[in-house]
């Protein structure tokens, strides 16, 4: 029998060390989801699951060169460059989302940073989407402290900027800025006092060791982001992700025990079951909730690539007994 719940176990620690993440990770499959499941339930309802919706205001052409993303001017994906979208449009689309039972709405734009007129656009879209009465959120790439202080001034929630994957990987797969400067983003976010959304993908070709240690840059920032998407790289052709032949397709128990892992060292976070829901089993994201994975994204599309629509998803919560938490 595992040993039940310490109250160690159950509050948030900052000092997880890459031994102890790995042996988490070497638990017995079904005695690590139990104690995920433990923790999980010592911080949350365990039914309950937060509805977030993406939208995508500013699509492709972005001069980074994240090795998995279709927006990334780098690579020829198919996916076209558009201008910022309107504010009337992302009005509706945020009302369109808090009516289908998002309680978040999330802005993403294919940015390397914001220049000051777009933040201009932006602030007023995020004081429009909270008077709707939304939580807001929104991911712009890098920004910097006074960017920061602006949103934060605009009635942004949640800043997500995701470390992506370990330090030790992450040059294989973005050469454009570093870990440091994803870390100082991070920074600049919590002095501003907004919550931050930071977490990775999986199955990029990463190994064991590579999510141990993105977990540990996680679990070990000095305030727990509030919430942590894990994502499944959802394959693009023409991105060097898609096209590497070497790529094997993640094991779906390895992307379970990764929220588990992500459940315990991070305790009170919500963990997001991000993108790559489209290709997932239901059966999969079952265990990814038993794992303590308590949001997901609702909505027919993630920024430019598919996402289970509602329909799927009713059924899929209904199936399960899940209900949507409200803000
Ligand atoms: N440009 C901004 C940035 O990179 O911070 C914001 C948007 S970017 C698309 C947000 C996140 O989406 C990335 O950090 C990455 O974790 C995730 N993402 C992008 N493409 C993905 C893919 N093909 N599969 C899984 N996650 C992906
Ligand atoms: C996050 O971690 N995943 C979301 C959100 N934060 C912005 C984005 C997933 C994008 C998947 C690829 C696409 O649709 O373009
Ligand atoms: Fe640009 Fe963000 Fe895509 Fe990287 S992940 S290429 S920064 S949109």
């Amino acid at each position: 029998m595992p040993a039940p719940l310490s109250l160690a176990e159950a509050a948030p620690r900052h000092d997880w060390t890459p031994a102890e993440v790995r042996a988490l990770f070497e638990l017995p499959f079904v005695e690590l989801v139990f104690r995920a499941q433990s923790v999980h339930r010592a911080h949350f309802e365990p039914n309950a699951v937060q509805l977030s919706t993406l939208l995508s205001i500013k699509t492709g052409g972005c001069p980074e060169d994240c090795a998995y993303c279709p927006q990334s001017a780098h690579y020829d994906t198919g996916v076209d460059a558009a201008k910022l979208m309107s504010l009337p449009a992302v009005l509706a689309a945020a009302e369109a989302a808090r009516a289908a039972g998002a309680s978040r709405f999330c802005m993403g734009a294919a940015w390397r940073e914001p220049k000051e007129r777009d933040l201009d656009a932006v602030c007023a879209m995020v004081a429009g989407v909270k008077a709707l009465g939304l939580e807001t959120c929104a991911t712009l790439g890098m920004v910097t402290a006074a960017q920061a202080a602006r949103l934060k001034e605009a009635g942004l929630d949640y800043y997500n900027h995701n470390l992506d994957t370990s330090p030790e990987y992450y040059g294989e797969i973005i050469t454009t800025r570093t870990y440091r400067d994803r870390l100082d983003t991070l920074g600049h976010v919590r002095a501003a006092g907004m919550a931050v959304c930071c977490g990775g993908i999986v199955g990029m070709g990463e190994s064991l060791e590579d999510r141990v240690g993105m977990i540990v840059a996680l679990a070990t920032l000095p305030v727990h982001p509030e919430s942590v998407p894990i994502n499944l790289l959802v394959k693009v052709a023409g991105t060097p992700l898609a096209e590497a032949a070497a790529l094997d397709p993640l094991d779906p128990l390895d992307f379970v025990r990764t929220v588990a892992v992500a459940r315990i060292t991070m305790p009170a976070s919500m963990v997001r079951l991000s993108a790559g829901r489209e290709t997932m089993s239901d059966e999969t994201q079952a265990l990814c909730f038993l794992a303590g994975a308590n949001s997901i994204f609702c909505g027919p599309r993630l920024l430019t690539t598919p996402n289970p629509g509602r329909a799927r998803d009713e059924q899929l919560l209904d199936r399960l007994g899940l209900r949507a938490m409200s803000a």
